[in-house]
C-alpha cells in the first residue's frame, strides 16, 4: 500500500542538485500530492537545504518525511466520536466505497462492544438496501432502512427515534453515491445532516466522506464540493490495496484541512484501519521497497 512510491528517486540520486529538485517536483505531482501541497514542500525544502547546508538526497528525503508528518498530524479529538453516543452519516460520489465502509466499521464497532444501528438511506435502489442489509447481519447489528424510492430524509428521522429507543451508541447512515456536481442531490445531504442533527441532537456529530485513493485529482475535487454542503469531519480513503500512489492524502489533508480518519486496503470485512499518519508517512517516503 503505497509504499515506497518515491523509492527509486531516492536510490537514483545521493547528491541534492537541480536534477534531484526537477525529478522530486515531478514525482511529487505524479504521486498525487497536488500542485499546490507539492509547490509549498519544494519552497520549504529548497529553504531548509541551503539554510542547513545539506548536500545528500538522505537528508532531503528526512526533511520531507517531517514536514508531511506535520501536515498529517491529527487533531487530538479525532476519534472521540467512537467513546461518544455518535450519529455519522457517510457520504461520497457512486462507487468509491460508502457502504462497504459502513459495514466494515459497523463490525470493529461491535466488536469493542458497542451497540450499532446501521441506517439504509440510500432508498435510490433497492439493492443498495440489501447490500447494507448483508453487511449488518455479518456485523451483527441492527439496520433501519425505507423503501425503494422513500424520502431518505423520513429514513434519517426513523432511524433517529430508533437509535434513541434502543439506546444506540452508534448510528451509521448509509447514503446514495451521487455526483458532486448535482446540485439538488448535494442540497439533499444538507437536509439530511439538519435532521439527524435535529433528532438525535444529544449524539456527536460526525459526517464522513469516503474517497477513492486510485481517483487521485478528482477525490480533492469532490471533496472540495461536498464540504460546501456539509461540515465534514473526517475521510476515508479507500482502495489504498490498488494504488501505489498515496499522495492523494496528503493533499487533502493540506488542502481542505479534514483528517484522514480510516483507510480501507481491501474487500474483506476487516479490511479497513484506523489511519496512522506517522506509519503512513514513513511508507510513502520508504528509501527502499520492503
Ligand atoms: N480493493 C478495494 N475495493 C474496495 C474497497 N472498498 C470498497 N471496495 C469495493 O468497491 C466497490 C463499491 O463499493 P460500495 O461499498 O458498494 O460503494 P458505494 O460508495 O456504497 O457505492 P454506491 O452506493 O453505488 O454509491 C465494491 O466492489 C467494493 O468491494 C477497498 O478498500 N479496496
Ligand atoms: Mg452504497
Amino acid at each position: 500500500m503505497a509504499k515506497g512510491f518515491f523509492a527509486r528517486l531516492f536510490s537514483g540520486f545521493s547528491e541534492i542538485d537541480d536534477d534531484f529538485y526537477d525529478e522530486l517536483e515531478e514525482q511529487l505531482i505524479l504521486g498525487d500530492m497536488g500542485v499546490n501541497t507539492t509547490m509549498e514542500l519544494m519552497d520549504y525544502l529548497k529553504d531548509e537545504i541551503k539554510y542547513r547546508g545539506l548536500k545528500k538526497t538522505e537528508d532531503a528525503r528526512r526533511l520531507i518525511i517531517d514536514y508531511v508528518k506535520g501536515i498529517m498530524k491529527q487533531p487530538e479529538d479525532a476519534y472521540d466520536f467512537e467513546n461518544k453516543t455518535c450519529a455519522m452519516i457517510v457520504i461520497g460520489v457512486n462507487g468509491v466505497g460508502k457502504t462497504t465502509c459502513i459495514g466494515k466499521l459497523a463490525n470493529q464497532y461491535r466488536k469493542q462492544g458497542k451497540k450499532v444501528l446501521l441506517a439504509g438511506a440510500d432508498t435510490f435502489r433497492a439493492a443498495a438496501i440489501d447490500q447494507l442489509k448483508v453487511w449488518a447481519d455479518r456485523a451483527g447489528c441492527m439496520m433501519i432502512a425505507g423503501n425503494e424510492g422513500a424520502d431518505p430524509g423520513s429514513v434519517i428521522y426513523d432511524a433517529a427515534q430508533s437509535a434513541r429507543a434502543r439506546k444506540a451508541d452508534m448510528l451509521i447512515c448509509d447514503t446514495a453515491g451521487r455526483l458532486h456536481n448535482k446540485k439538488n442531490l448535494m442540497n439533499e445531504l444538507a437536509k439530511l445532516d439538519k435532521i439527524l442533527s435535529a433528532e438525535l441532537s444529544e449524539a456527536v456529530r460526525e459526517n464522513i466522506i469516503v474517497l477513492d485513493a486510485t481517483t487521485g485529482q478528482n477525490a480533492m475535487q469532490q471533496a472540495k464540493e461536498f464540504k460546501e454542503v456539509m461540515k465534514i469531519d473526517g475521510i476515508i480513503l479507500t482502495k489504498l490495496d490498488s494504488t501505489a500512489k498515496g499522495g492523494i492524502a496528503v493533499a487533502i489533508t493540506s488542502e481542505l484541512g479534514v483528517p484522514v480518519k480510516y483507510i480501507g486496503v481491501g474487500e474483506g470485512i476487516d479490511d479497513i484501519k484506523r489511519f496512522d499518519p506517522d506509519e503512513y508517512v514513513e511508507n510513502l517516503f520508504a528509501a527502499e521497497e520492503q
